[in-house]
């Protein structure tokens, strides 16, 4: 009898260790990574592989232009380990100091990226300490054909936006994005977007008093659907955005305005107040590699500074001139800088359209 109690209390002891294991098993913590980068930005099907491989967490985020970004990572309530901002909002975020400088020790694979680019990228991050180019493209014109007659397009330029044709229609969308929106007036003006001369932006607020006629709202993601659906007949619009959804609707094109384009390059940036900066910098390499890479640009249909990534990339992606424009169609192109306090007097105008 004793004998059998003995046994009894031995099994219900192994019992409870064996369920303590279990349960803390289960709920045992894997690490976290949180990300925030541009929507419609990277192929979901590598977060997937990335958290299997480390066996973790990505809590992943989107944002749908820089200023957003912006607010949301100044605000204390959130933070976030590795967000994906554009040059001048590397300049700016390393100002307010709150950029890791990056130890390439841990990027095994940054001889990928292509010298040229790194070359471009010193004008926001001068030494590349703080930031690993990510993707670049090009601001154009998208419109779903259905609703714009082939001659309202037929001059490919960013006058489109005033044809008559759109007058009370209430068809028309600009990005959210005051370097954006000020910097195609100033292009269509003849000069750059980087151009805070007084004289180059009195002639851009003209010309964006009368584009403003027809814009129903300055808007970096909706128009997506809408143009689909026809609520937006006509939207300025990133190129591998444009031509995700073009991929998806044969009604959809784009167009690279005849004028130029304001260009940009987004970038991979660590925060100093990561929590976990080695599995960051995994992350990080992880989208280094180049068949990563490859991948990625195939989905997001963005060019990827990753050279070794480009070499292997097929005809299509190469031969499509929305996606590598001649280099002629290039030199009118003119990459988003940093300004300082100068964006201000862009901000200003920006402000005065939105209003008015
Ligand atoms: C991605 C948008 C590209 C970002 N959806 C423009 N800088």
């Amino acid at each position: 009898m004793e004998e059998y109690k003995m046994k009894k209390t031995t099994l219900i002891i192994a019992l409870g260790i064996l369920i303590a294991i279990l349960i803390s098993g289960c709920t045992a913590k894997k690490p976290v990574l949180y990300i925030f980068n541009w929507s419609d930005y990277i192929d979901p099907a590598l977060i997937k592989e990335f958290e299997a491989e480390h066996d973790c967490k990505i809590k992943y985020s989107t944002f749908d232009s820089n200023e957003n970004m912006l607010t949301k990572i100044k605000s204390a309530t959130q933070s976030f380990d590795i967000i994906f901002p554009s040059g001048d909002h590397v300049s700016i975020l390393r100002e307010l100091d709150m950029l890791e400088e990056l130890d390439r020790e841990k990027l095994s694979n940054f001889d990928n990226l292509n010298p040229q680019l790194l070359e471009k990228a010193r004008s926001f991050d001068p030494e590349n300490k703080y930031s690993i180019p990510y993707a670049w493209g090009l601001t154009g014109l998208m419109y779903n054909k259905t609703f714009v007659p082939e001659n309202i397009v037929a001059s490919g330029g960013w006058n489109i936006l005033a044809d008559s044709f759109f007058d009370n229609k209430n068809k028309i969308t600009m990005l959210d994005d005051a370097r954006e929106v000020i910097g195609a007036a100033l292009v269509y003006s003849g000069y750059s977007v980087n151009d805070v001369s007084e004289e180059a932006l009195t002639a851009a607020h003209e010309v964006l008093k009368v584009w403003d006629r027809n814009i129903t709202q300055f808007d970096s993601d909706s128009y997506k659907n809408e143009l689909q659906d026809g609520t937006t007949w006509l939207a300025q619009a990133y190129n591998g955005d444009a031509l995700q959804q073009m991929a998806e609707n044969s009604d959809l094109d784009f167009i690279l305005p005849k004028e130029g384009a304001a260009m940009w390059m987004d970038n991979i940036v660590m925060l100093n107040s990561s929590q976990n900066k080695d599995l960051a910098y995994e992350f990080i390499n992880f989208l280094l590699e180049a068949e990563i890479a490859q991948r990625n640009s195939e989905y997001t249909m963005y060019p990827t500074p990753n050279l070794a990534a480009m070499r292997n990339m097929g005809e299509a992606f190469i031969l499509n001139e929305l996606i590598n424009p001649s280099e002629e169609y290039l030199e009118k192109c003119y990459m988003i800088d940093f300004l300082g306090d100068e964006a201000r007097k862009i901000d200003s105008i920006y402000e005065d359209i939105k209003m008015n």
